[in-house]
C-alpha cells in the first residue's frame, strides 16, 4: 500500500508531523489582477496588505481536477480533503480528479472528504486520517472512522470583517454590515451544511475570547484537541489558548498561522478554530 493524504490549502497545513506522505493542492487568490498561489513561501502578511489596499477588486479560485489528480500520482490508498462544498468548488474538483485518477489507476482506492468546514477542523481530520494510515487500517474501515470522527469535530470562528466573504457572495451583505461596525466581532460556527452560521455578535476583544470558549463548551467541548488557526493575530490565539488551558488543564491545543486562502477570507485578526467534543 502506498498511502497519501492530499488536502487543499485551506487547511493551512503544508507539513504533517507523520511518516505518511502528505501534500497540498493550492487555492489561488487574485488581487488587482495578480494571482497568488497558496503554497509554501507565500507571504501572507504582504498578501493581506495588498488586499486591504486593493483598488480593482479581488477573488479566489479552487484547484482544478487536474491538480487534484496530479497530487494523487504514485499512491494507491488515498484520502483527499477539501474546504466545505457549501462555499467552494474544491470538493467537486477533487471528485472529478478522483475519477480521472481511477481511469488510469483502476486498482487505487480514493476517498474524498468534504470537510464541511476549513482551517482548524480540517487539521483535526487530517491528523485522524494519518492515525488510520499509521495503523494500516483497511480502507473501508478508515472511511468509516473518518465519517464517525466528523460527527465529533466542530468549527467556530471569529471575524473582525466579513467584507471579502460578502464581496464574493459567501455571506449576505446584511450580515456583513453588522459585523463591519467598529469594535464588533462576528462569532460564527460551521452549519451542518458547511456554511457560515452566526452564533454571537461580540463587543471588544476580551469578550470575544470568553464568548468563543463558552460557545465551544455549548457545542460539546470537554478538554479534547483544539487547533486555533489565526490570521495575523498570534496574540489573540495565545490568549484563547490560555483561557482554554485554565479551564481544561492538559488539553492538546495547537496554534497555526493561516496561509493564503484563509487569510484572505478571515482577514486581519480572524481566527478559525477546530475542536473535538471527545
Ligand atoms: O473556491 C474558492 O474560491 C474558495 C472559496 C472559499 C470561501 C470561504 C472561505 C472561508 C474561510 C472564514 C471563516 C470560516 C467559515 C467556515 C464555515 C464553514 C474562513
Amino acid at each position: 500500500m502506498t498511502y497519501r493524504i492530499v488536502s487543499d490549502s485551506s487547511s493551512n497545513i503544508f507539513n504533517l508531523n507523520s511518516e505518511i506522505s502528505y501534500t497540498t493542492v493550492p487555492l489561488k487568490i487574485l488581487v488587482d489582477g495578480v494571482e497568488y498561489t497558496d503554497e509554501p513561501g507565500l507571504d501572507t502578511e504582504a498578501l493581506v496588505a495588498k488586499m486591504e489596499a486593493s483598488q480593482w477588486g479581488s477573488s479566489t479560485s479552487c484547484p482544478s481536477p487536474q491538480e487534484w489528480m496530479n497530487a494523487f500520482d504514485g499512491a494507491d490508498y488515498i484520502f483527499g480533503i477539501t474546504i466545505t462544498s457549501g462555499l467552494s468548488g474544491s470538493y467537486n474538483s477533487a471528485l472529478n480528479g478522483k475519477e480521472m485518477y481511477l481511469e488510469k489507476n483502476p486498482d487505487a482506492k480514493v476517498y474524498i472528504v468534504d470537510s464541511l468546514s476549513t482551517g482548524g477542523e480540517m487539521e483535526l481530520i487530517i491528523e485522524k486520517i494519518a492515525e488510520c494510515m499509521e495503523k494500516d487500517m483497511p480502507f473501508e474501515e478508515a472511511v468509516q472512522t473518518i465519517q464517525d470522527y466528523q460527527t465529533h469535530s466542530h468549527l467556530v470562528f471569529t471575524l473582525e470583517s466579513l467584507s471579502n466573504l460578502a464581496k464574493n457572495g459567501r455571506v449576505s451583505p446584511a450580515v456583513a454590515k453588522v459585523a463591519g461596525l467598529l469594535g464588533i466581532r462576528f462569532l460564527g460556527r460551521a452549519s451542518e451544511e458547511g456554511t457560515l452560521q452566526q452564533a454571537h455578535i461580540c463587543r471588544g476583544p476580551k469578550k470575544t475570547l470568553t464568548t468563543t470558549l463558552a460557545e465551544m463548551v455549548k457545542m460539546g467541548y470537554k478538554g479534547g484537541k483544539v487547533r486555533i488557526h489565526h490570521s495575523l493575530n498570534l496574540a489573540a490565539a495565545e490568549k484563547l489558548k490560555n483561557l482554554i488551558l485554565a479551564e481544561f488543564p492538559g488539553a492538546d491545543v495547537r496554534i497555526v498561522p493561516c496561509t493564503g486562502l484563509c487569510s484572505y477570507y478571515a482577514e486581519r485578526g480572524g481566527m478559525i478554530i477546530g475542536f473535538e467534543d471527545l
